[in-house]
């Protein structure tokens, strides 16, 4: 690790290094300094970002358009440059390094602990949404074709089954079944993106609640992180993986399934903040579109959890066996959910417009 870091512009002697967060791509370290500064040191997944130049370059440009709205660089990401002035660091091996400021006296949540925590993410991701409005979308690179495709996903869902590579398929029949009963929704946005009726914007496309960094003690937003998927997107599609995260009743890998789903308190606490933030950009029809969104991106997770089940554990990390299956049941419980709260979820809509 030292050095890997001393590859890096950090002030001071490194003190410790040790892994950080609860993502679940990249690996996160917390670097500590006899220095007053704190870092995050980051080994890319290359597995998932094959073109880790294009990824880096889409990521420097979105911070350079943040850093010009605001004077105040706890709200944005900053990379820290390599000593020969680069801003990552490929190691002998291959692998791929990068650092960044650690965001001083911030906080990151996995859960929300009221109402007001998810909707100061709204207010984050759909601030977020704002300023990239004038971003021009055509200079990025698409760093994952077909992110959000949900038909697309279901495809690879199919062919993990069709493979069977950890010969797990066997397990899980029900699961299965559960999501190719709902495989009726999948093209339900990409068809309206397809006949030019939705927009397509600069999105994050990883809107978990933590991927937004909260100021330690007024618990409002200071930073949106995890720019690795910024793209063009839906602005639907932003809505719903904060609600598929921040909403629900239970965590992502809950095992008493009657724990599991999602809450329209936490929909509307949410939907409030992202529509004070982002509404007036939005068009009727977007708004419209945010419940199945919600859906959609639920729907479209959990059968990414299951395809990586089926292929063995090679894309999500997990903490223990079996981790993705039972976020797969989680997802399809939520989508059950969700799809008999989808008329409460316009409502709440309508009613904030
Ligand atoms: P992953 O793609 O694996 O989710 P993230 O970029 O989201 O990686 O980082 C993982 C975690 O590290 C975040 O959820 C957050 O807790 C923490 N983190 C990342 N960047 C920063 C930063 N600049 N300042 C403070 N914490 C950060
Ligand atoms: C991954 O990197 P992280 O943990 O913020 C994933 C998202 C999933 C999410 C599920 C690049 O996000 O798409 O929705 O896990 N990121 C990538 O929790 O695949
Ligand atoms: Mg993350």
């Amino acid at each position: 690790m030292k050095q890997i870091i001393s590859q890096f512009q950090v002030q001071g002697e490194p003190v410790s290094c040790e892994r950080y967060g609860n993502g679940h791509i990249n690996e996160t370290y917390l670097l500590k300094t006899d220095a007053p500064h704190d870092y995050i040191l980051q080994k890319v997944n290359r597995l998932v970002f094959p073109d880790i130049p294009n990824l880096m370059r889409n990521i420097i440009a979105v911070t350079s358009h943040l850093r010009r709205q605001t004077s105040d660089p706890r709200r944005v990401l900053t990379l820290v440059p390599t000593r020969d002035g680069g801003m990552y660091y490929v190691d002998s091996q291959g692998e791929t390094w990068r650092v960044y400021e650690f965001v001083t006296d911030s906080i990151c949540l996995d859960r929300p602990e009221n109402e007001r925590d998810l909707q100061q993410s709204g207010i984050a991701f759909g601030g977020f949404q704002n300023q990239l409005a004038d971003f021009p979308a055509h200079t990025l690179t698409e760093i994952i074709p077909h992110f959000h495709d949900t038909p697309a996903r279901y495809e690879q869902l199919k062919e993990a089954i069709r493979m069977d590579r950890a010969g797990r398929v066997k397990e899980a029949g029900a699961e299965i079944d559960a999501y190719l009963s709902y495989e009726k929704y999948a093209d339900s946005l990409m068809k309206l993106l397809a006949k030019g009726d939705l927009p397509l914007r600069v999105t994050h496309n990883d809107t978990k609640l933590n991927n937004v960094l909260m100021d330690a003690s007024t618990r409002t937003p200071l930073c949106v992180i995890d720019l690795d998927t910024v793209m063009p997107g839906l602005a639907a599609n932003d809505f719903g993986d904060s609600i598929r995260f921040g909403a629900a009743t239970a965590p992502e890998d809950e095992k008493n399934l009657d724990n599991v789903g999602m809450s329209l308190r936490l929909f509307e606490a949410y939907a409030q903040g992202f529509l004070s933030a982002c509404g007036k950009r939005l068009t009727a029809l977007e708004k419209e579109t945010l419940p199945m969104g919600a859906l959609l991106m639920t729907l479209e997770c959990g059968s990414r959890f299951l395809a990586d089940y089926f292929n063995g554990d090679v894309y999500f990390h997990n903490a223990r066996p079996g981790q993705n299956l039972q976020r797969a049941r989680t997802h399809v419980t939520m989508v059950r959910d969700m799809e008999g709260k989808l008329d409460r979820m316009r409502r709440i809509i309508q009613g904030l417009d």
